[in-house]
């Protein structure tokens, strides 16, 4: 097992890559998906469940972790992976994105970010040095630079001085994150949906040299349509030879349409999160459990699905047990959910080997094309 932090490109199909990360913890087949494990737990799944749904790497949360349990109290347990007990590589967010979106009376400032803890009001502050500090004491393979996410719609001039702060943000935080052997720290661009500016953000980046790389800032209520035109010139601003992450992507057909575009890497809760509020997403499009019309239903979700819920269970026994809320419930469909958006990865990797990227995207469509069954 190798030693060090890297990355290897073994093909292209189109704008499309197929990749490995090699990290001290294992290798991440790109392009990879990252389930979400904000609280230390894949919400629903034990870790072994998770990597049976093939998973190489999760995500985890500056923001959540260092309210609670605190990242101190994790250190001294022996650091987030013995904690949690999974063993393969963590990447963790910087924190500055939770705090926007969950935080109470944030103040933000040259320095940080100042905010109020959403679970019992305590006051706390995260900057570059402190983030960088917090990932360091979780023990994360991918650490992110502390930024700014722009909020959306903003005007340019706006959008233009929060990517710069994200941009002085990056190099705090690269300095205060050092030189850690078998550890990455990726930049993160921001920029909004403005080419000039995503450019001069990829340039700024660049010249502090990470390891990898983030497209930050999308996914904020821009459409799909909007993220893809960025996401049809933004890639490729960033060097060829490191990973590219696109931050908290998104639905199948997204992540699909950001592969075809050049990402390596992906997270999103939707897979987790929708199967404990009883949605499923199958080859055919998505299946809400909790229809009426799944009562008596005798097949499986997807009866070519090979997980633990489409192995053993009837969409009536899924129905019942949504309807009844039993815990089973959003533990099924999360492994459901989880081994299908793995499957796509899992589909797109073959499929870039090969040089089928179109063929495959097109049959990935089709199928969804034949409706709710
Ligand atoms: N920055 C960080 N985390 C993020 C984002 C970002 O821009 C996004 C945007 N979709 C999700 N998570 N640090
Ligand atoms: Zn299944």
């Amino acid at each position: 097992m190798t030693r060090t932090f890297s990355f290897t490109l073994e093909a292209t199909d189109g704008a499309a890559r197929l990749g490995r990360i090699e990290t001290p913890r294992g290798e991440i087949r790109t392009p990879a998906f990252m389930p979400v494990g904000t609280a230390a737990t894949v919400k629903a799944m034990m870790p072994e469940s998770v990597r049976a749904t093939g998973a190489d790497i999760l995500l985890g949360n500056t923001y959540h972790l260092m309210l609670r349990p605190g990242a101190e109290r994790i250190a001294r347990l022996g650091g987030l992976h013995a904690f949690m007990n999974w063993e393969r590589p963590i990447l963790t967010d910087s924190g500055g994105f939770q705090v926007m979106s969950l935080a109470d009376l944030r103040k933000m400032t040259e320095r940080g970010v100042t905010f109020r803890s959403h679970i019992d009001g305590s006051k706390h502050e995260l900057t570059p040095e402190s983030s960088m500090e917090i990932q360091r004491l979780l023990g994360s393979d991918i650490v992110m630079a502390f930024d700014e996410c722009t909020t959306f719609p903003a005007e340019k001039e706006v959008a233009a001085s929060s990517m710069a702060l994200s941009m002085r943000w990056a190099e705090r935080s690269r300095d205060a994150f050092g030189d850690r052997p078998g550890h990455a720290l990726f930049g993160i661009q921001q920029g909004s949906v403005y080419r000039d500016l995503r450019q001069e953000s990829a340039e700024a980046l660049t010249s502090l040299d990470f390891p990898g790389y983030a497209i930050g800032g999308l996914a904020v209520g821009e459409g799909q349509e909007a993220m893809f035109d960025v996401l049809d010139y933004a890639p490729a601003m960033l060097p060829q030879d490191r990973p590219r992450y696109l931050m908290g992507v998104g639905k199948p057909d997204d992540i699909v349409g950001a592969v075809k575009r050049g990402v390596d890497m992906m997270d999103c809760v939707l897979p987790s999160r929708s199967g404990r509020t009883g949605q499923a997403f199958t080859r055919r499009g998505a299946v809400n459990i909790k229809n009426a019309r799944h009562a008596d239903d005798p097949r499986p979700l997807d009866e070519q699905c090979t997980c633990p819920a489409c192995r053993h269970y009837s969409r009536a026994y899924l129905h019942h047990v949504f309807r009844a809320g039993e815990m089973i419930s959003g533990m099924l469909l999360t492994w459901h959910n989880l081994h299908y958006f793995q499957q796509i990865m899992q589909g797109m990797r073959e499929a870039i080997a090969a040089g089928t990227f179109e063929a495959w995207e097109r049959e990935f469509h089709a199928a969804r094309g034949e409706g709710d069954i």
